[in-house]
């Protein structure tokens, strides 16, 4: 494996299971912190393997209207979707992951209740695509625009690693610090940004406000990674799972079947939500699922 710059950046690490205490405090200082360790090498290795044919079966390019979504995403893209359908490894070990749930859950718990899944997806950069324009994940939704300063995140990223990020291959740029600024500041222009080096199984915990973007892949290899977008039950997810067959729904614990919408939720007044008819819908629709 290629040596990594020891300062690779300004963008601070935490050992893997760092308490979450620690985690959340360094996210809320600088809108992002890499976990080192968050995947072991046989899951990123299996998860690899598995989505390799959906990754070279699709075409890249932006899966949407470019003009809608306000970021730049070029031919050497892929934004790969539909992962629980696709792997294994991401149904059954990623959706469960204890450490990101310990992180999850005193973020989002106290203020909304449950959480689930926005998105899943892999973002893959092939050899010679240019870097991505800075923008901000949660531009998505327009009430993160009313939110004032100290309220809680709308949205929560995990982007691992699955190949090495480095700064000649795409590795992300982030502007630490940047989840606080007002819209009066502007775009933050590509010297504010930085990166920080990555070891496949590493990985960027970040705020959907903090500006960020693709870097540019100058290395003779793609570059990939799998971003978790994860926001409170309170929002409309851009993925949804109604597809995916129930036989593969069945077979996963009641947490990741909630993750992806295949269970009700509670808010943070134990309402509940996403009911089938009177009922959770896991009792209208008489839903098996696996323990951990
Ligand atoms: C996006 O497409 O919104 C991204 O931020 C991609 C980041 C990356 O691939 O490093």
């Amino acid at each position: 494996m290629t040596k990594l710059p020891s300062d690779a950046s300004a963008i601070k690490r935490v050992e893997a299971n760092t308490s979450p205490e620690q985690v959340i405090e360094l996210l809320k200082q600088d809108g992002v912190v890499v976990l080192k360790d968050f995947l072991d090498q046989a899951t990123v290795q299996s998860f690899r393997e598995e989505i390799k044919p959906a990754i070279d079966d699709f075409e890249g390019g932006p899966n949407f209207n470019p003009d809608g979504v306000k970021v730049d995403i070029g031919r050497g893209t892929k934004h790969v979707a539909n992962l629980t359908a696709i792997s294994k490894t991401y149904r059954h070990d990623i959706l469960n992951n204890k450490w990101m749930h310990s992180i999850l859950e005193p973020l989002f718990r106290p203020h909304f209740g449950d959480y689930w899944m926005n998105r899943g997806s892999v973002l893959h950069i092939e050899p010679g695509e240019p870097a991505q324009n800075l923008h901000r994940d949660d531009i998505l939704y327009r009430v993160t625009k009313l939110r004032q300063p100290g309220d809680p995140d709308l949205m929560i990223n995990i982007l691992i690693a699955v190949t090495e990020f480095r700064d000649d291959n795409g590795a992300t740029r982030f502007v630490p610090g940047s989840h606080v600024w007002d819209d009066t500041r502007g775009v933050p222009t590509p010297d504010q940004a930085s990166s920080a080096a990555l070891r496949p199984g590493d990985a960027l915990l970040f705020v959907g406000s903090l500006w960020h973007g693709a870097g540019s892949n100058q290395s003779d290899a793609f570059r990939q990674g799998l971003l978790l977008c994860i926001h409170p039950c309170h929002f409309t997810p851009m993925e949804s799972h109604l597809h995916v067959p129930r036989t593969i729904v069945e077979s996963m614990t009641p947490q990741a079947q909630k993750m992806i919408g295949w269970r009700s939720g509670i808010t943070q007044h134990d309402v509940p939500i996403w009911l089938a008819g009177d009922h959770k819908m896991e009792e209208t629709m008489g839903l098996r699922s696996q323990e951990v």
